[in-house]
């Protein structure tokens, strides 16, 4: 197959690619995976959240939004000094991108100067950084570039005609703005979306097809599987059959092969052998450390044991941390067992 990039996938071409027999989806994502990347590597970032609850947004599955009651309080901005203890304590983990997060609609003029000078001191410690602090004007964006920012998180979440029932706050074309700000400013794009919460496989497609078809497509690509969170309008969502979400990762990687695809949300409720599926069918880059923003992650020594039994980053330096407790007999009785 040719994969030049395309950015013209129409949803019936998209959902024939989804439609296939999981063996030949497989086979298909990983070929072009292994065209484009170290098929044994996974770029490893860790999340903070510098800013945390009372976000006056109304996105169902988000616990930090005012709108519902999850039992997050309302925190203020991070001081410099405890987000920069966090970066080092990451990189010396083995992460090599700091990504900050904060629960705004959108950041003031003045919160944009203290996350400048985070990103700043960040960079300093020689981390390539990422924010995501909802919309941005291109002005916004440009004062972020000047700061020195690689990344800048803000996904679509869903496709255009499921967005309704979920985000009533902002629109899917507030959310296309904020990422061409970003573009025009030359930061790397990362944008993603979250499946699992109850949507279509037409909506899981449709979401794709529209990460696709940007005049660019994003450098990075989330993909997040919905954490049900208490107090969430969508915290009874049924779960989504995980043969479901590895294809969403495959086809991801179809459309978009020279990105990298970050199993993002969700992997503390995956299986070991769900995450080394995701990772066959193109999934390159995670979150690691035990927090996501708010919610948990898989803990450290898990995510070492399994790219330790899976052979991902090898004897290189991407996943050493000093905190590292390998237990090679523990490793071995586990996938003996
Ligand atoms: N407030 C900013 C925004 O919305 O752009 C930045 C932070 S927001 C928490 C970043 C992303 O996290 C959301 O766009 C969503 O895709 C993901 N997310 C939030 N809550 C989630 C959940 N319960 N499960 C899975 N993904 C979630
Ligand atoms: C993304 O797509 N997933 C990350 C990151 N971008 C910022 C956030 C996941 C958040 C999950 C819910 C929480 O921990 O609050
Ligand atoms: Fe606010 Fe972002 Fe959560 Fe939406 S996803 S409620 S914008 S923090």
């Amino acid at each position: 197959m040719n994969d030049s990039l395309r950015n013209d996938w129409a949803l019936a071409e998209v959902q024939a690619l989804f439609n296939q027999p999981f063996n030949d989806l497989l086979f298909q994502a990983h070929t072009i995976h292994r065209r484009h990347f170290d098929h044994n590597k996974v770029q490893v970032s860790t999340l903070l959240s510098i800013k945390t609850g009372a976000c006056p947004e109304d996105c169902a599955y988000c616990p930090q939004s005012t709108h519902y009651d999850t039992g997050l309080g309302r925190e203020k901005l991070l001081p410099l000094d405890e987000v920069l203890e966090a970066a080092r304590l990451a990189k010396a983990n083995g992460s090599s991108r700091f990504c900050m997060g904060a629960a705004w609609r959108n950041p003031t003029d003045k919160n944009l100067d203290v996350v400048a000078e985070m990103i700043t001191a960040v960079k300093a410690e020689g981390m390539e950084t990422c924010v995501t602090l909802g919309m941005l004007t291109d002005r916004q964006a440009g004062r972020l570039k000047k700061a020195g920012l690689d990344y800048y998180n803000h996904n679509l979440d869903t496709s255009p005609e499921f967005y309704g029932q979920i985000i009533t706050t902002r629109t899917y074309q507030d959310r296309l703005d904020t990422l061409q700000h970003v573009r025009d400013q030359e930061i790397s794009v990362c944008s993603g979306g979250i499946v699992g919460m109850g949507e279509s496989a037409a909506d899981r497609a449709g979401l794709l097809m529209q990460l696709a078809n940007m005049p660019s497509h994003p450098e990075s690509v989330p993909i997040n599987l919905l954490v049900r969170v208490e107090g969430t309008p969508l915290q009874e969502t049924a779960a989504l059959d995980p043969l479901e979400f590895i294809r969403t990762i495959a086809v991801a990687r179809i459309l978009m092969p020279k990105s990298y695809v970050r199993l993002s949300a969700g992997r503390s409720d995956m299986s070991d052998e769900m995450q080394a599926s995701c990772y066959f069918a193109g999934a390159n880059s995670i979150f690691y450390g035990e927090k996501l923003l708010t919610t948990e992650n898989p803990e450290a020594v898990r995510d070492q044991q399994l790219f330790q039994r899976l052979g991902i980053n090898g004897d290189e330096t991407e996943l050493t941390p000093t905190s590292c407790t390998s237990q090679p007999e523990k490793v071995e009785s586990a996938a003996s067992a």
